[in-house]
């Protein structure tokens, strides 16, 4: 990775990072956050759902495969986990100038529940904007992996039940599907990674994105 990525952010960026079930999201941000601390940038790692002592609690009961839950139950559950995640951790962290990554967000709602779920897309971006108050990621990057290959990595990891996880093939290839609909909606923000490949070949693309991005950010403020 190139060490001198240049003075760090001064001024809080938030950047998500959104894909299907066993894609590497939550590899990659780790790995992602060693790179640019060795370059001098500090990064707040953070997920959802989770990243507050709510959204913990609230994961374990959406994730639980003992629960039924209607679609709708599901939807709010996330939609509180992210509320407190907005109002507890990434605003007060942008507010203090600080590098956000978080792995899953809105996007993840409109992908999961819209797509996947066949829920109302135009009231589930509404709820979303409510939920966020209007906090919408400046950068995300999708990583893009065929349902059946990052199904295959979570199953060879762990066999835990996990009630989203084990929906069936179909319901993650419409998953990933609305992704890649949502990236060419929104190609300014939504940048797609081939994340089929090894986990140093998308570290090495997700670096140059990000530091590209930074970049020209600050040379624009
Ligand atoms: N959800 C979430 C919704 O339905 N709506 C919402 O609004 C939100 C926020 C969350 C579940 O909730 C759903 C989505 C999810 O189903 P989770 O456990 O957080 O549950 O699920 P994931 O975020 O999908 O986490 P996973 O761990 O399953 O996937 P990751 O983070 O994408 O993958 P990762 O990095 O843990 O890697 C999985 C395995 O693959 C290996 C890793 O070593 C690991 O063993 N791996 C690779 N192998 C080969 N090549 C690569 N490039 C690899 N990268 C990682």
């Amino acid at each position: 990775m190139p060490a001198d990525a240049g003075e760090p952010v001064l001024r809080g960026a938030f950047i998500t990072v959104e894909g299907g079930d066993g894609a590497g999201k939550t590899t990659l941000v780790r790995s992602l956050a060693e790179c640019l601390d060795r370059a001098g940038r500090r990064v707040r790692l953070t997920f959802e759902p989770g990243g507050t002592e709510l959204g913990r609690r609230l994961r374990s009961l959406v994730l639980d495969p003992k629960l039924e839950l209607g679609d709708w139950d599901e939807t709010w559950l996330f939609l509180s986990a992210r509320a407190s995640h907005v109002q507890e951790v990434l605003k007060p962290a942008l507010a203090a100038g600080e590098l956000v990554f978080s792995d899953r967000y809105s996007d993840s709602t409109l992908a999961y529940q819209g797509h996947g779920r066949g829920l109302d897309i135009d009231r589930l971006r509404r709820l979303n904007a409510e939920a966020t108050q209007g906090l919408q990621p400046d950068l995300t990057l999708l990583l893009d992996v065929p349902a059946e290959v990052g199904l295959a990595r979570t199953r060879a990891r762990s066999a835990d039940a996990d009630r989203i996880g084990d929906a069936d093939l179909a319901f993650h290839r419409r998953v990933n599907a609305g992704f890649r609909l949502l990236a060419a909606g929104d190609a300014e923000r939504i940048v797609v990674i081939d994340a089929s490949r090894d986990a140093s070949s998308v570290l090495a693309d997700a670096y140059a994105t990000v530091n590209d991005w930074l970049e020209a950010r600050a040379t624009d403020s």
